[in-house]
């Protein structure tokens, strides 16, 4: 049972997993965790972010002193693991692409972690849209427009929802200003996980 909210072209599917896809898609996500534990990426200014975050599939997300960017290592000189089949088959019904997404970045938020406004913009086209998918405890998503200020939205992301950002949304403002630590019993030590899958190239 899913329900379409648009919120500033964003589009979003209320419950898309139910419990027992979301635990499934949790347990893919444990192998790839081990295999490319999660860390904090340095921001350009030298700040550690309070998200924790790896990645799967061809590319995954990185950050440090040299600014952002897309690379074929997790910190550790190993490839990154291959994205699971549970977040490919999202992407393939909810975009209808045949595309398969080139990075699945993995963003781990525990008590206190926030994410500030930003743009997604080091992917090489923007015509193709980012999925996110959302598990654990409940997340306040701003959006607000292309261009940096003005007035914002806000929603609260649950478990099990899934948004794509594309079109004329695919390049708005948008970040998480809190979560509520132990809102979801998905995780047993609470926190969220959110995944976005990309095509980097
Ligand atoms: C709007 N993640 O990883 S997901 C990110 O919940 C990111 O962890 C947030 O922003 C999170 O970059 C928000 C919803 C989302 C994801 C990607 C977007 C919104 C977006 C890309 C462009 C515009
Ligand atoms: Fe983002």
């Amino acid at each position: 049972m899913t329900e379409k909210l648009v919120i500033r072209g964003v589009e979003l599917w209320k419950s898309w997993l139910d419990e027992a896809a979301q635990a499934r898609l949790l347990a893919a996500l444990r192998p790839v965790l081990q295999a490319a534990p999660a860390f904090s990426p340095e921001t350009p200014w030298g700040r550690r972010m309070s998200v924790r975050m790896t990645s799967a599939g061809r590319y995954g997300w990185y950050s440090d002193r040299r600014g952002y960017r897309y690379v074929t290592r997790h910190p550790s000189g190993n490839p990154w693991p291959p994205i699971p089949a549970e977040a490919l088959s999202i992407w393939k019904s909810v975009t209808g692409l045949a595309r398969e997404p080139d990075c699945c970045l993995i963003n781990w938020y525990g008590e206190g972690a926030r994410m500030g406004m930003h743009q997604d913009r080091d992917e090489a086209d923007f015509s193709w849209p980012v999925l996110s998918v959302s598990l654990g405890d409940d997340a306040l998503f701003r959006v607000g427009s292309v261009t940096r200020g003005g007035r914002t939205e806000s929603v609260w992301l649950k478990s099990g929802d899934v948004a794509v950002i594309g079109g004329a949304a695919r390049l708005v403002y948008h970040g998480i200003d809190r979560i509520r630590f132990g809102s979801s019993r998905l995780l047993p030590e609470g926190g969220r996980i959110n995944l976005t899958l990309r095509v980097v190239e």
